[in-house]
């Protein structure tokens, strides 16, 4: 029988070892596919301010693209502690979110950090921190597991620093809270 219903998926997901975009799962039985929901195509996203055509929905859009002139990443202006943030609506577990850096400039996402929480307060930026984004080469794509980390909004801020931000995709995967 294949897994497929999302109490499994929670069940379960810790196991999850393959690429997420793969659709391979090494629990599932052989013939079945699964892929993980990417949360953060049912949320909003809102940042701090935009330059150009780097609108916050283009890290949700559903396309890794990297390329910044083809319109598929965020760009906040440069600014003290830039933030973009994602509101699933409702609360969530979060396990993981995973993180497009642009192929130019990816540099500037070094030091980013990913909050995770319930609070509106500093534009969701103090919520509790899931994680550090040391480096993302660019054009690539990196996972942080956040344990289950409960909360509505997920914001990535670069703290304390004259910044911009561009994020090309963020995929959250968990599990909602009825
Ligand atoms: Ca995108």
């Amino acid at each position: 029988m294949c897994i497929e219903s999302r109490e499994q998926i929670e069940d379960n997901l810790e196991r999850w070892k393959g690429d997420h975009g793969s659709g391979s799962w090494e629990a599932q039985p052989e013939g079945c596919q699964f892929d993980p929901p990417n949360l953060a195509l049912q949320g909003k996203a809102t940042q701090s301010s935009r330059y150009s055509f780097g609108i916050a929905y283009n890290a949700i859009d559903g396309n890794r693209n990297s390329k910044w002139e083809e319109a598929s990443c965020t760009l906040t202006k440069k600014s003290m502690s830039p933030w973009w943030r994602l509101d699933l609506l409702k609360t969530h577990k979060v396990f993981s979110v995973s993180i497009v850096n642009q192929d130019s400039h990816p540099e500037r996402l070094n030091g980013a950090e990913i909050r995770i929480g319930e609070s509106l307060e500093n534009d969701g930026n103090n919520n509790p921190r899931c994680a550090v984004i040391t480096g993302i080469a660019g054009g690539a794509v990196a996972d942080f597991k956040c344990n289950g980390t409960e909360g509505r909004y997920i914001n990535i801020v670069i703290p304390k620093r004259n910044e911009f931000l561009s994020l090309c995709e963020v995929e959250v995967y968990g599990s909602r809270l009825d």
